[in-house]
């Protein structure tokens, strides 16, 4: 049994956003004192965070003078440098500013649209100069609330030309930078375009540089939107477009509650970790959540050890579920394959497909085959329940 303490390998990193939610909700004040980048760099390193990660405007306020947008910049790289924490991805807040009451980049305002990249290529240089190789898109407002405002293939091309003009910009800065696009079904629009991982994978062949952009998916909005999650990572896994991935918590037909990561669905959390561990994810894990409005900070380390102590517990398990020896023989049974069959698989070819058009199946003798994945399923609750 191990002590789950952290360690660099897993790449454990928190937004500033995130330990830095002073929880304020669309119907109460915040209940917490805002702390500075500097100091929520020291707090993530005291919980033993590995990094950090920052929209533009948690960084510098949208409104700061450069002169104390420099200060905040040397507190934030004072504290970087003594805690020796890495800040692997940026992003841009594109979502907070009314100006993008109506969307960013699918605006119906032309001028928008171009603040939009302006305030994006700003943002880029500014992650890049803290040393992120992953650049997340989340289009909080791309979206809209009546379906009369906005004809939705014009809300397609214009993140298409958006994405399109920025990846050129990252080619033309020669930045060693990729993109990852985070999908959101709703909230705070009523609808948000492309709305599922799925989409984004989807949308991204239809880009110019489809090699410099992947997803970043998040276990909450995919879980609104009532998928698997393990399914879509994997789906964006086996693309080659894992480039990142958030990870919290959220219960069905709810606000995006980005909670404590396991917090909720703990299977579907194994399940994940089991996947990641398994392909040997190498990317940043990310824990875009927040502590309950209830804690103070003392409560907000608690949640932020949670995330990753949770995590570390189901890696465990997942290798525990690997060793299992009854486990892995119904597993063995599982995916025991029957050879007879290989003259029928795999790829085309017409003495395949004639040779198969002769052959008998029982249909009902293969009906009736039972495949203990009840069993299975029990075996793997008493790993969970700690049982096993
Ligand atoms: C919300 O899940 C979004 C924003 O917090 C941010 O733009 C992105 C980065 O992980 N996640
Ligand atoms: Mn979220
Ligand atoms: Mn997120």
């Amino acid at each position: 049994m191990s002590d789950y303490t952290p360690t660099p390998e897993m790449k454990f990193t928190f937004g500033l956003w995130t330990v830095g939610s002073i929880g304020r909700d669309p119907f109460g004040a915040p209940v917490r004192d805002p702390k500075s980048p500097a100091e929520l760099v020291r707090l993530l390193s005291e919980v033993g965070a590995y990094g950090v990660n920052f929209h533009d405007n948690d960084l510098i306020p949208i409104d700061a003078a450069p002169a104390e947008a420099d200060a905040i910049k040397k507190d934030f790289r004072k504290a970087l440098d003594e805690t020796g924490l890495k800040v692997p991805m940026a992003t841009t807040n594109l979502f907070g500013d009314p100006i993008f009451k109506d969307g960013a980049f699918t605006s119906n305002d032309a001028k928008v649209r171009a603040y939009a990249l302006q305030k994006t290529m700003n943002a880029i240089d500014l992650g890049v100069e803290f040393g992120a190789s992953i650049y997340v898109f989340w289009g909080g407002r791309e979206g809209t609330e009546t379906d009369a405002a906005k004809n939705p293939v014009d809300a397609i091309k214009r993140n298409r030309e958006a994405m399109n003009f920025l990846c050129e910009y990252v080619l033309d800065k020669g930045y060693a930078l990729k993109f990852a696009l985070e999908a959101k079904p709703n909230e705070p629009r009523g609808d948000i375009y492309n709305s599922t991982t799925g989409h984004m994978l989807g949308f991204i062949e239809t880009l110019d540089h489809p090699d410099m952009v992947g997803v970043n998916p998040e276990v909450a909005h995919e879980h609104m939107a009532g998928l698997n999650f393990t399914h879509g990572v994997a789906q964006a896994w086996e693309a080659g477009k894992l480039f990142h991935i958030d990870l919290n918590d959220q219960y069905p037909g709810r606000y995006d509650q980005d909670l404590r990561f396991g917090s909720r669905d703990i299977k579907a959390a194994f399940f994940l970790v089991k996947f990641l561990e398994e392909v040997k994810y190498s990317g940043s894990r990310h824990f875009d959540a927040h502590a309950y409005r209830t804690e103070d900070y003392d409560g907000v380390k608690d949640f932020a050890r949670g995330c990753m102590r949770t995590y570390m517990i189901l890696k465990e398990k997942a290798a525990k579920w690997n060793t299992d020896k009854e486990i892995q023989e119904i597993v063995a049974e599982i995916e025991a394959q029957d050879p007879a069959m290989d003259k029928y698989l795999g790829a085309y070819s017409a003495e395949k497909a004639d040779a198969l058009r002769t052959q008998d199946f029982d249909r009902e003798a293969i009906a009736k085959i039972g495949l203990k994945y009840e069993r299975l399923d029990q075996l793997t609750v008493e790993v969970l329940l700690g049982v096993r």
